[in-house]
């Protein structure tokens, strides 16, 4: 069963800027004229609810995006790199395999998410003219693109799933009530991996349920891929457990106890979670006689007797089972809601507005959204908006770190597109 599986990405990286002269009739030895890079391609993964498994992207390995050209000349922008866009199914999460954070939790349909960004686009040298230099040979390189170890995990989110021993009609139960396909057999672990549904009850009443994979003696430990499927079971809300009542079965009441102690053994918080039982093939001969014999055993049981071959008895269990399914909603919703409220004053370390950047050569270059945003509203032509924006930049502190990363007098220092000269 394919529901883990480890790739790399890499977002493509950002176009080198040009270093370009303007050479036109009128302007035979004109100005810096190189445009900048296009930017790298970023890596996306979408929620694609047609997909069930990670099957797909197994032998995907390696993935990388469009790298951004470099700029031109006539101030021309390089072309942008290409996205890509991985499908995966609903429930998967994606960790950064190098620290195990977790960087995307997929539990929406239609849900999209960004994992690497792709790198600017590098300016081209006529961003770098100015009053001293009106022939700069410097043009910036592109961003490199984010790139990340990724491993992949696939979590059914099933309102309800299906539990217990092979053949005991799990994968005929899901596919009489919900709109999936299982394949059925007369021999065990015909399920290899867990199928999903809708189980559409009436139009305001519907819940996703999935079958599992047949558990046996020692799935707790491992035995049978245990492991595998019981990770599932985890992000169920509510489990459906499915007895066989027809003599072929195990005895049903040796079988209840065994399936909950291999749950119990690999995680007891899954036998917290509400459990109907639904005791199958009642059509056979001698299960009546089994059915009582189980219900004695256990009185503080609701058993809910099914025939998923004839249909029959299947609208109470699944109306048990919506119920269930509800209660669980409503208390998750109540749980989120409070530990909203307990949160009200959150601690946000002070990150610095800016960050100063060596371009080299006596050139420097401020990367800030702040500061970008500032130096647009500024008109350059003016003494007292020029002024005054300096102003802004030393209270900011932008001066100090200049000074401190070892700017001289009379370097250049890139603010948004425009040059300014560094005085100290
Ligand atoms: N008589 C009778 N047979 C049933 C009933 N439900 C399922 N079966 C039969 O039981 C066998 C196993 O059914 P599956 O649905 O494949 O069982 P499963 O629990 O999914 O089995 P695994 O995937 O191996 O864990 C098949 O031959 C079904 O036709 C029922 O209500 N009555
Ligand atoms: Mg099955």
């Amino acid at each position: 069963m394919i529901d883990l599986i480890r790739m790399k990405v890499k977002a493509g990286s950002g176009g080198r800027g040009a270093v370009a002269w303007r050479r036109e009739k009128y302007y035979p030895n004109g100005g810096p004229f190189g445009g900048d890079g296009g930017r790298g391609g970023d890596i996306y993964f979408a929620v694609d609810t047609n997909e069930t498994t990670l099957a797909k992207l197994r032998y995907t390995k390696n993935v990388k995006a469009g790298d951004g050209a470099p700029g031109m000349t006539k101030k021309m922008h390089g072309a942008d790199g290409e996205d890509v866009i991985l499908r995966v199914p609903l429930g998967t999460m994606i960790r950064n395999a190098a620290n195990g954070d977790l960087m995307a939790d997929l539990t929406k349909p239609h849900q999209i998410v960004k994992i690497a960004h792709g790198g600017k686009g590098g300016l081209g040298n006529y961003h770098f003219a100015s009053g001293r230099n009106d022939a700069p040979e410097y043009a910036q390189p592109g961003e490199i693109g984010e790139s990340f170890d990724l491993q992949i995990e696939l979590r059914l989110l099933a309102d309800a799933g299906l539990i217990g021993f092979p053949s005991v009609g799990k994968s005929t139960l899901l596919s009489v009530v919900t709109n999936a396909r299982p394949e059925i057999a007369a021999y065990p672990f015909t399920t290899k991996e867990p199928n999903i549904g809708v189980c559409e009850l009436d139009a305001d009443h519907s819940f996703v349920l999935a079958d599992m994979p047949g558990l046996i003696e020692g799935a707790g430990q491992g035995k049978g891929m245990g492991f595998e499927f019981l990770r599932h079971i985890r992000r169920c809300r509510v489990l459906i457990h499915v007895l066989d009542m027809s003599p072929e079965g195990k005895e049903p009441e040796e079988a209840y106890r065994i399936i909950n102690a291999e749950l119990g053994s690999y995680d007891a918080a899954l036998l917290e979670k509400p459990q109907i039982i639904a005791a199958n093939k009642m059509d056979a001969e001698g299960a009546e006689e089994r059915l009582q014999a189980f219900q004695q055993a256990h009185p503080e049981l609701t058993v809910y007797p099914i025939s998923t071959l004839k249909h029959e008895g299947l609208k109470p269990l699944l109306y048990a089972a919506y119920d269930r399914i509800q209660e669980a909603r409503q208390a998750e919703a109540a749980q989120k809601k409070e530990a909203e409220e307990i949160v009200v004053y959150r601690y946000e370390p002070k990150k610095p507005d800016f960050t100063i950047e060596n371009l080299g050569s006596g050139h420097w270059k401020v990367n800030s959204e702040k500061v970008d945003r500032l130096a647009e509203q500024v008109d350059f032509d003016k003494e007292a908006d020029t002024y005054q924006f300096a102003m802004t930049l030393q209270k900011m502190g932008v001066d100090r770190a200049l000074a401190r990363a070892g700017a001289k007098d009379g370097d250049q220092v890139i603010v948004g597109t425009y040059i300014m000269d560094y005085h100290i």
